[in-house]
This record gives structure tokens, C-alpha cells and sequence, in this order.
């Protein structure tokens, strides 16, 4: 259960289902005695000289002793100042070991990133990855690395050094700045929906080749399917830690169920078009990329393994949407909240582009390397508020250990990147939005090793450098054509963020004021 998930169990657990939890405690200790060889309760018990753990009940696990207050990524950080910055818990039945500063980070993702590169098997993303046919939550095996391979190489096809991204980015940010350069600038307006609408059409773009209109009805569908998943995905979490409650009746997982549904529909009929179509030429895109190499000859003879299936494709091209869309889009709005919030860091970046660029021609990759302040801006929203506060869980895939403590098989790990990127001891103020922390002094951009905002390891996020253009090529464009105000008398954008699927920031308004030449949004 990744930070929604882990929220959602904390914080609303309705009442009726812990009275369930606790008349169940007794039913099932009663049964243990009873029932000889009835499972473990708890899974992989904590190794002896182990981590300081919680306390805990039977079946609750340490819930009773979470509170129901703070976002899991706060409550941890608070934890580590009382149990140490290993500590450990469990969430359910489940033990969990939750890692709070870079060095134990570093361990788990890199050092010993192939020990820890297992994923737990959860309801809700069984649903929505049709049992583990996807990248970021199936568990570590030869076929998921292979998969992996071939989505990582998928992407090279339009990243950095082949133009293809900067087109797709290029034409949708004109029609992005004149919707922007057209709101209501005397009242201020909300810029989320737009920016939101712009990230999905460039993953629409990327992943099928569909280039929408303003309005269109399929990306409507797109928009309002990924939205119900959204919604229910941050409410369903507690199915994730009691499976068995899958038994009752639930809304949100029934509700994600049809989501899932109408999203599989048009993807299906997206790839079967695609299939029809599918020539010897370039890839027209991912799914056409993952088509090719899914029939690239992977499945060795005689193997029992199934290979790259149909249901792999159609996850793939799912999860590149749901985490194309969500993390972008949150980025890019954390990071014009901030300017709000610091002016003088936009007009800087601003400058940045007036001098290197100029205002006569669209900002293009080529640019990247002439503008290291803009670089260091992404830098900085992406540590101040990473879209993922505590990373997707791990699991141990064999005995191991973390700072010297033995760690069991089948362990469960949390990486809590919040507070490594609020470590008083790494950051100076780490409260305080301030790009130029990732200058050295000679104005040379530096990447300090507790800066980890797509993880780290065999487990990194596979889209991290489309990602990262994708953001450059946003801001540069936006930054270059118009510059972002907080509307007379309204308050600055509340920075405490709310934790849904990712970490986001509390809708708030801006004004938008075009910069010389750029009255009408395009040239
Ligand atoms: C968002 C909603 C959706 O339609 C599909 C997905 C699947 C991939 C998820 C994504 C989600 C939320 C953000 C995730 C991403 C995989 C990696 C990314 C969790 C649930 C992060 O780690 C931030």
C-alpha cells in the first residue's frame, strides 16, 4: 500500500468495521487453538536484534497506536523522532519496517535494491493491474524484468534526442496558454483543470496517437474514468491490509471495478485498432512500440513462461495514464504554487529564458543545458512536495538485512522520501522553497545523494527522464509566455497539500498575465 492507501487505513477506519476487527481478534484466536496448522497470524515475524517496533494487538497489528490524525508520511516522520529513524510496525497482520533517512533509503533501493524489489500482492492494484500485469506493482520476477525492458526502451523511442515528445508538448501547450491567457484574469480562476486536460492529451498523444480537441467526448471519458479511479483507489485501502473484507459489500471498490471496466474498454479497442494497423515502419507510438517488441521473440522455447501478453500491453499502456497524468499534473501545480508563493524565483527563471532564449522562438530540449535555474526550480518542488511522499511498498525477497538488523523474507518496507527530503541535517531550512540549493558555487547544478523523487534502484520509476522533459518543456513554454499572479485580494495557495492518490495541493486561483508579444497565447 503505497501513502493513499496507508492514509486511508488511518484515517477512516469506520467504527463498525473496528468493532468487526476486535470481535474478530477473539474469533480468530479462538480458532488458532482450535484449528491445528491454522496460518500464521502475522506474516514474517521480526528477526531477533531487530528494529524497534510499535506495539501491537492481534489482527489490529499497531492501528490503535497510528491515531487517525496525520497523513502517513507526517506521522512516520513524527514516529522516527521516537523510535529512531528505522522503526518498525505493523499494519495489520502485516510486519512493515519504515525507513526514514537517506542513508537506510540508499540501503534498500540500491545497495540492496534487488533484496528489497519485491511488491505485496493488494487488492485494490490487483484490480486495476489485472493481478500484477503492470510495472509498478507486479513483484520482482524474469518476466516483469523483461516486461520493464521493454517499456524502459518503448519510451527511449520518444524521449530526449528524438523531438518526438517536444512536438506532442509544443502543440499542446499553445492551446494550454491560450485557455490559461483566457480565464477570468480579474477574478482569478483555478488552473488545475487545464493543466490537468494538457498532461492528459500529451499521454493520450504518447500512448495512442489521439489527438483530442477542446470538449471531446473520449477525452472526457478518459478524464472522468481516471478520476472515479482516483477517487475510489485513496478509499479503498483498507481491503489491502484485511483482504477478507472483500466479502462485504464496498462502493469504492465496486465503483473502482466499473472505472476499471470502461477504462479497459477503450484501451481494448485502442489496441485492437492498433493491431489492424500495426505496419514495418517507426512505432507511431507506445502501444505500437510495445506491440512490436512484444512479438520481438522474448519466449524462449520450450519455456513454460507465457511471455508478454495482451494483458501486459493493456496494463502498460493503463498505468503509463494513470501515472503519466497524476504526477505530472501535480508537479507542475505544486510548482506555480510555489511561485505564487516566491515571485523573485519566477522572475529569475524568467530571466534565465530572456537571455538564453529569447521570446522570438518556442523553448525546445536543445535549451535544457542553457537553463540551469529552471532545472533547479523542478528540483526543488519535486523535494519540498514529492507527488509520492512514501514510496510504493517493498517487500524482502530473501533474508537480508537493513543498517546492520536482520530483515526476514517477505518483510515489508516503507520508504518515507518526505522526511529525506525534510532532513534538517541535509537540507538547510528544509522548509524553505529554494532552487538555489541545487547550484553549487560555481552556478553548477548539483544532485545531492538524499535527493530521491523517482526512488532509487531496480525498482526507479521507468518514466523519470520522459518525466522530467515532459516538466522542463511545460514550465519553459509556460514561463516563457506568461507570468503567474495571485489575484488581488485572494489568499496565497495553502501549502499543507492534501493526500490523495499523490500528495496535491488544495485547489487554489491565479491570475495570468502575458509577457511582451505574447498577448494571444501563440506567435
Ligand atoms: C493513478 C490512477 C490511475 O488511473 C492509475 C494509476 C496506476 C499507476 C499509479 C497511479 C494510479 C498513481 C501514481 C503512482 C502510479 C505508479 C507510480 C506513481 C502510484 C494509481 C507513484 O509512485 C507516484
Amino acid at each position: 500500500m503505497s501513502s493513499w492507501l496507508l492514509s486511508s487505513v488511518l484515517s477512516s477506519v469506520p467504527p463498525s468495521v473496528l468493532l468487526l476487527c476486535v470481535l474478530l481478534v477473539g474469533l480468530i484466536l479462538v480458532l488458532r487453538r482450535l484449528v491445528p496448522g491454522a496460518g500464521p497470524l502475522s506474516s514474517p515475524a521480526p528477526a531477533r536484534g531487530s528494529i524497534p517496533c510499535l506495539p501491537r494487538l492481534p489482527v489490529l497489528g499497531s492501528l490503535p497506536w497510528l491515531g487517525g490524525r496525520l497523513p502517513p508520511h507526517l506521522l512516520f516522520t513524527q514516529l522516527a523522532h521516537r523510535y529512531g529513524r528505522l522503526f518498525a510496525l505493523y499494519l495489520g497482520p502485516h510486519y512493515t519496517v519504515v525507513v526514514n533517512d537517506h542513508q537506510h533509503a540508499r540501503e534498500v533501493l540500491l545497495q540492496r535494491g534487488r533484496d528489497f524489489a519485491g511488491r505485496p500482492s493488494m487488492v485494490t492494484t490487483n484490480l486495476l493491474t489485472r493481478g500484477g500485469k503492470d510495472i509498478a506493482f507486479s513483484d520482482y520476477s524474469p518476466l516483469w524484468k523483461l516486461h520493464r525492458r521493454l517499456v524502459h526502451n518503448s519510451f527511449t523511442l520518444f524521449g530526449e534526442g528524438t523531438g518526438r515528445l517536444q512536438d506532442i508538448v509544443l502543440s499542446v501547450v499553445d492551446s494550454l496558454c491560450v485557455e490559461l491567457l483566457t480565464g477570468p484574469q480579474h477574478r482569478g480562476f483555478d488552473p488545475s483543470p487545464a493543466v490537468t486536460r494538457a498532461v492528459t492529451n500529451v499521454v493520450c498523444m504518447l500512448v495512442f496517437s489521439a489527438t483530442y480537441r477542446h470538449g471531446d467526448a473520449e477525452l472526457q471519458e478518459v478524464i472522468r474514468y481516471n478520476d472515479g479511479i482516483v477517487q475510489t483507489i485513496t478509499r479503498g485501502g483498507l481491503v489491502d491490509v484485511y483482504p477478507w473484507l472483500q466479502v462485504f459489500p464496498n462502493k469504492s471498490l465496486s465503483k473502482l471495478k466499473e472505472c476499471v471496466t470502461v477504462r479497459d474498454r477503450l484501451l481494448t479497442r485502442k489496441l485492437e485498432e492498433h493491431k489492424a494497423s500495426l505496419s514495418d515502419g517507426d512505432p507511431r507510438d507506445l502501444l505500437d512500440a510495445l506491440l512490436k517488441g512484444q512479438t520481438g521473440g522474448q519466449r524462449s522455447p520450450g519455456s513454460k513462461e507465457e511471455g508478454i501478453t495482451d494483458d501486459h500491453v493493456l496494463m502498460t499502456a493503463a498505468e503509463a495514464f494513470g501515472a503519466g497524468v497524476e504526477t505530472t499534473s501535480t508537479t507542475l501545480l505544486w510548482i506555480l504554487a510555489y511561485l505564487l508563493h516566491h515571485p523573485e524565483v519566477q522572475e529569475r527563471v524568467q530571466k534565465e529564458l530572456d537571455e538564453q532564449v529569447g521570446g522570438e522562438r518556442p523553448v525546445g530540449v536543445s535549451d535544457r543545458g542553457r537553463l540551469p535555474y529552471l532545472d533547479c526550480v523542478i528540483n526543488e518542488g519535486m523535494r519540498i512536495r514529492p507527488v509520492s511522499p512514501v514510496l510504493i511498498p517493498h517487500t524482502a525477497m530473501t533474508d537480508s538485512s537493513i543498517g546492520g538488523h536482520p530483515v526476514c523474507h517477505g518483510t515489508r518496507v516503507l520508504v518515507n522520501l518526505w522526511s529525506v527530503h525534510h532532513d534538517p541535517q541535509h537540507w538547510d531550512k528544509p522548509d524553505l522553497f529554494n532552487p538555489g540549493r541545487f547550484l553549487d558555487d560555481q552556478g553548477q547544478r548539483v544532485m545531492p545523494s538524499c535527493f530521491l523523487p523517482f526512488g532509487a534502484g531496480p525498482r526507479v520509476c521507468v518514466g523519470e527522464s520522459l518525466a522530467r522533459l515532459e516538466l522542463f518543456l511545460f514550465l519553459s513554454s509556460l514561463l516563457q509566455r506568461m507570468s503567474f499572479r495571485r489575484p488581488n485580494g485572494a489568499p496565497l495557495p495553502n501549502l499543507q497539500g492534501q493526500l490523495g492518490v499523490v500528495l496535491q495541493p488544495l485547489p487554489y486561483k491565479v491570475v495570468v498575465v502575458p509577457r511582451a508579444g505574447w498577448e494571444s497565447g501563440v506567435k
